[in-house]
């Protein structure tokens, strides 16, 4: 399965600028000779690609994206200032098509750096012109005009964050909170049947691409319930959020659910061992949430997390995904480790 976010737009590039047409005008030199300045370069549009962003997210705002024109020239041989570029930062790996033919134009996968359109050139000033036959031309050069191209921008989604759990434990209610997401959400097993993807973003900088994938049950290694296919989809994913419903409304046992979710992990480790390029799915580090804490009590939410703490050594996030109780700070803990895998990744490759 492909997940594809993909915008249109329209890039513009900057016209050039006029040139001037103007003469010297000094006390003593009162039918002074020509000295109309040439017209400034019009902007660039540029495509510059970072690690740090992985979606199109941004571009989702504005249609138009336009670098600026170039200035006239102006008296005394003074030319105008280059219009400034507009320089689009994409994540690595997205590919520019045209809007009309859907024709790839650049794939910026080993790219990453491309002057797409240029900027219209300035204009020639009026001094350009002076011949020893002309000696005060009365004509200068307009701007050269600009460059306007309507793209897509296509960019194939990994996930950096994978939501696993029961069927029912809230994954789907979770990624729609913290994205733009909108899956189906019901009070029934196995409501999710295919993944569903979702970019989260958190601060300025730090975008993040979420899976939350269909429910597994213990045997579903072994093909019970939607069996384990679907972890192929976080095969690629750094994080594991790990999410245990806690309320023990439909007479779940946490402890259970949580240990039959890990053992079925490590059942689809042992079956794809074998393949190019296997890292087991059991060594990722995963994040533990305790869900539906709005439906206990205090006192019933430490116990369960001294109960954890004890048998696996592990502490866990309590929240709630409806109200939104300790969201943020999930979140925040999440940014922080998949922007630490990140760096991780770009030292290994220097
Ligand atoms: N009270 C309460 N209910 C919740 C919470 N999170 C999810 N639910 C409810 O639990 C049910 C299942 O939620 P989903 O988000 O669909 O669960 P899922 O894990 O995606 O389930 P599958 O797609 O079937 O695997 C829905 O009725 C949700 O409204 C929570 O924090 N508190
Ligand atoms: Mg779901």
């Amino acid at each position: 399965m492909k997940f594809v976010d993909e915008v249109k737009i329209t890039v513009a590039s900057g016209r050039g600028g006029p040139g001037a047409v103007t003469f010297r005008r000094e006390s003593y030199a009162p039918r002074g000779g020509p000295d109309g300045g040439d017209g400034g370069k019009g902007g660039d549009v540029i495509f510059k690609t970072s690690k740090h962003i992985n979606s199109l997210v941004d571009f989702k705002t504005y249609k138009k994206y336009s670098a600026d024109n170039g200035q006239p020239g102006a008296a005394s041989n003074c030319s105008g200032h280059n219009g400034a570029d507009m320089v689009m930062i994409v994540p690595e790996g997205t590919i520019i098509r045209d809007a009309e033919t859907h024709e790839v134009i650049y794939d910026l996968t080993d790219l990453h750096e491309i002057n797409f359109l240029q900027g219209g050139r300035g204009g020639k000033g009026n001094a350009f012109f002076k011949t020893s036959v002309n000696q005060a031309p009365e004509y200068a050069q307009p701007g050269e005009d600009n460059t306007t191209r309507e793209i897509i921008l296509e960019l194939k989604l990994i996930a950096d964050v994978g939501i696993i759990g029961f069927p029912n434990a809230g994954k789907s209610t979770l990624i729609s909170r913290i994205s733009a997401a909108k899956p189906k959400i019901a009070d029934y097993p196995f409501t999710t049947l295919t993944p569903n993807l979702g970019v989260v973003k958190v601060g300025d900088y730090s975008n993040f691409v979420v899976a939350d994938i269909p429910g597994l049950i213990k045997g579903a290694h072994l093909g019970v319930g939607l069996g384990i296919q679907f972890l192929k989809h976080i095969e690629r994913t750094s994080l594991f959020v790990h999410i245990v419903d806690i309320s023990g409304m439909s007479g779940r046992d946490p402890v259970q659910d949580y240990q039959d979710i890990n053992f079925e992990i490590e059942k689809y480790d042992e079956m794809s061992k074998d393949k190019d390029g296997f890292f087991p799915l059991s060594s990722r580090e995963q994040i533990l949430v305790f869900n539906k804490i709005d439906l206990l009590s205090a006192d019933q939410i430490e116990k369960i997390k001294q109960t954890f703490k004890k048998k696996f050594n592990v502490t866990g996030y309590a929240i709630s995904g409806v109200t939104g109780k300790n969201i943020n700070e999930l979140l925040q803990a999440m940014a922080e480790k998949v922007i630490a895998s990140k760096t991780g990744d770009q030292e290994q490759g220097q």
